[in-house]
């Protein structure tokens, strides 16, 4: 694959479609031109159906079980990688994701308490050894994600859980980043412009260790 796969994460309101812009941006800025916007869960048909699926709060008037929900996303994940994410990659194109793997190993390993062990063993069936070569997350504390989110108005089925799942959630992401050194950390508490340039700061930095022919 010649292609780079980058990922944004965090929870709602961190500011990830923000930043998807501007990776965006900044990689055209590099001349590199080809380069697709993807958001999970969705990007495929399948996958957007089975988005509306695990967003919607009244699904055919049953509840969403807590694997079901994994099982989806994981449906949707694989629709989007073997369709969409590494046929581009194979052609040279680079994908720019709005969320990945990580967000369920955050919302349903953390929040929803599903043991990571299961999610590992999901992740490594399906997805192999496909990982982002990148992912930046974006992080902010559940109390302004909720501050950010309930000024849009509606909230939908997972917006709807407690401060103590997403403090959950945000912990896993926490302790994965500090893991796995594909994954930069960035303060997104701060105003949008000090986000943005940190967010340049380390694209920049990592576009210059990882991909010397484009500086
Ligand atoms: N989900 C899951 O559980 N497991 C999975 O595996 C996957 C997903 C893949 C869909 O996510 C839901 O699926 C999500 C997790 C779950 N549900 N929840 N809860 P989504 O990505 O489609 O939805 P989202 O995370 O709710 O998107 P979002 O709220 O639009 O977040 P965002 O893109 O990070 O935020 P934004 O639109 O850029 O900004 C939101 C607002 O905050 C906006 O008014 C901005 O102007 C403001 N903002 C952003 N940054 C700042 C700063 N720095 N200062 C002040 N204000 C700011």
């Amino acid at each position: 694959m010649s292609g780079k796969f980058i990922v944004i994460e965090g929870l709602e309101g961190a500011g990830k479609s923000t930043a998807c812009h501007e990776v965006i941006t900044l990689l055209h800025q590099y001349g590199i031109k080809n380069v697709i916007h993807t958001r999970e869960p969705g990007g495929t048909p399948i996958a957007e159906q089975l988005r509306k699926l695990v967003q919607q709060k009244e699904i055919l008037q049953e509840e969403v079980t807590d694997y079901a929900e994994l099982l989806m996303l994981y449906a949707a994940r694989i629709q989007l990688v073997n369709n969409i994410i590494k046929p581009a990659l194979e052609e040279g194109s680079w994908v720019v994701g709005d969320r990945h793997d990580l967000s369920s190993q955050a919302y349903q390993g953390g929040g929803r308490k599903i043991k990571p062990n299961f999610i590992s063993y999901l992740k490594e069936e399906l997805l192999g050894d496909f990982s982002p070569d990148l992912t930046l997350y974006l992080d902010i504390t559940p109390e302004i994600s909720l501050q950010r989110t309930q000024k849009r108005g509606a909230l939908d089925r997972i917006e709807i859980e407690s401060l103590s799942f997403f403090t959950r959630t945000r912990n896993r992401y926490l302790t994965l980043a500090l893991e796995d050194k594909r994954i930069q950390i960035i303060d997104a508490t701060e105003k949008q412009s000090k986000v943005t340039s940190e967010l340049h700061r380390k694209i920049n930095q990592w576009l210059k260790k990882y991909c010397k022919f484009i500086i």
